[in-house]
């Protein structure tokens, strides 16, 4: 009875002491394997820099993608200046909006009328004026967005150039 509990104490002792071995040559090998590894990532260095010749290329495309990302976020703030325009049933939602004057902004000009073709322009003063803005036509159902340039202080004229009946009046100051 006394000898199984000795034999047993003595059999785990040593699978301990072979899992510490185990464990020590892991961590040796490890270790080793570390010190390997770091050597030839210096040598991938120095590789790798006589190789920028071709990097460069690929560089220069992401270097493009960066302008464009900046440039879509002036685009889209903009002067942050947002009118939203509904054409339906052949008539504008709105008689009239404002804007600050020498100011760009956007037009998010909702075309309802499927199959209709509708646009804004903006005329100076009154109808029959110099042209400020002509916005694409296009057939509904569709929503575009035009960028409008800055306009002169005082009231101007905007209509559908298909629909002159559409019409209203534009504010800028
Ligand atoms: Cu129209």
């Amino acid at each position: 009875m006394s000898v199984e509990p000795g034999a047993g104490g003595g059999a785990f002792l040593s699978r301990r002491q072979l899992l510490r071995l185990s464990l020590f040559a892991g961590l040796g090998a490890l270790a080793a394997a570390c010190a390997g590894r770091s050597e030839p990532g210096w040598t991938y260095g120095p590789t790798l820099a006589p190789s920028t010749g071709s990097p460069e290329p690929s560089s220069a495309p992401s270097g493009a993608a960066t302008p464009a990302a900046a440039s879509a976020s002036p685009s889209a703030g903009g002067s942050g200046v947002v009118i939203k325009i509904v054409a339906q049933n052949i008539k504008f939602d709105l008689a009239e909006f404002s804007v600050p004057a020498d100011t760009p902004f956007q037009i998010v000009f909702d075309n309802q009328d499927a199959g209709i073709p509708h646009n804004v322009a903006i005329y100076q003063g009154q109808a029959g004026g110099p042209t400020l803005f002509k916005g694409e036509i296009f057939n509904g159902v569709k929503t575009v967005t035009y960028d409008v340039p800055g306009l002169p202080a005082g009231n101007h004229y905007f209509q559908c150039d298909v629909h002159p009946t559409m019409n209203g009046t534009v504010r800028a100051g």
